[in-house]
């Protein structure tokens, strides 16, 4: 009897906040040797370097991609690479090109090649200061006002022409901010709720970016990472949407963190000083609908701020005390 193929799996981005997780994830899952890790400039942690294949490439340069796809005939494709909101007002030319030109290439590398699957991240950047705050429904309005949440938008409508078109099996989350211990984040609006852990460990105070009353709806890592590999196993005839299921964990102020955050470390103190980000964060919804991917695909998430802040604030402190924070 002929051997099932194994799935090769490439993930693009995996030195950034949810590609290094999903890297390590994936191959637990699928096999070390089946999960190719990808990085533009920036060297991935020791310990995907250690358990797998690793490549340099870059998405806007088509050829680099198609190399590695055909090296080790790729078949499913993660691409977790973006420049978030904040760094894409301040370089919103470069924004476009990653978000829009490199998806261009992963699109059509994935027709041309006859992949079986592509995972594309969506943000709840999608929406904007028209859009219902409270309980923000899967079908809105989407007119944002940033240029990371256009390009989120164009590629949730371009991923989803190629489904029609091409019948190309692309699937994509809205994410809203997501926290974990393991790599930070960069160059995003929601940060802030990362770098407060970090600074409350080790200097017990933080300068938040975004006022005390900024509420926004957030992900613990591990939520994000079962979100993501439970879609891309989903039913493919179950799903209705493809490319822009709205998830929801958890949704708190920036002030009730800090409160979460002083139950642990009790002399924590946090002041506000709003920067552009406030501007951003405020076009943003509060809380989220997620019905329609409970539906299609029983996403159900696990962690609450108290379940969260604990294990954070846990992971955190023992690397503070081994002198690796
Ligand atoms: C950002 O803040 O830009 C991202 C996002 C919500 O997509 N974390």
């Amino acid at each position: 009897m002929a051997k099932k193929k194994m799935k090769k799996i490439l993930v693009i981005g995996s030195a950034g906040q949810i590609g290094s997780e999903l890297t390590m994830a994936l191959r637990k899952k699928y096999g070390n040797d089946n999960v190719i890790a990808t990085g533009r400039k920036t060297k991935p942690s020791d310990e995907i370097l250690n358990s797998g294949p690793f490549e340099y490439i870059d998405i806007t340069k088509k050829e680099t991609v198609e190399e590695v796809i055909k090296k080790y005939d790729i078949d499913t494709i993660y691409n977790m690479a973006a420049i978030l909101s904040a760094v894409g007002e301040e370089k919103p030319d470069l924004c476009w090109h990653v978000n829009i030109n490199g998806l261009l290439n992963i699109l059509d590398l994935s027709v041309e090649y006859k992949l079986t699957r592509v995972f594309i991240p969506s943000s709840i950047a999608v929406f904007g200061p028209e859009t219902p705050k409270e309980n923000t429904p899967q079908d809105t309005i989407l007119k944002p006002t940033t240029m990371y949440g256009i390009t989120k938008v164009t590629g949730e409508l371009l991923s989803e022409y190629y489904v029609r078109k091409y019948g190309l099996d692309v699937r994509g989350i809205r994410y809203p901010g997501i926290i974990s211990s393991e790599t930070l984040p960069g160059g995003g609006t929601t940060d802030y709720a990362v770098e407060i852990f970090y600074e409350a460990i080790k200097n017990k105070h933080y300068t938040c970016f975004v006022r005390e009353d900024t509420v926004l709806p957030m992900m613990y890592m591990p939520d994000c990472i079962k979100a993501t590999i439970d879609l891309m196993e989903a039913d493919f005839k179950k799903l209705k949407h493809h490319c822009d299921f709205n998830v929801a964990a958890m949704s708190f102020s920036a002030g009730e963190l800090a409160e979460e955050i002083k139950k642990y470390i009790p002399d924590f103190t946090c002041e506000y000083k709003p920067d552009f980000r406030q501007e951003i964060a405020d076009s943003w919804p509060k809380t989220i609908d997620d019905s329609v991917a409970r539906k299609e695909w029983g996403w159900k998430p696990s962690y609450d701020l108290s379940s969260m802040t604990k294990e954070m604030i846990e992971i955190l402190q023992k690397r503070y005390e081994e002198g690796k924070l």
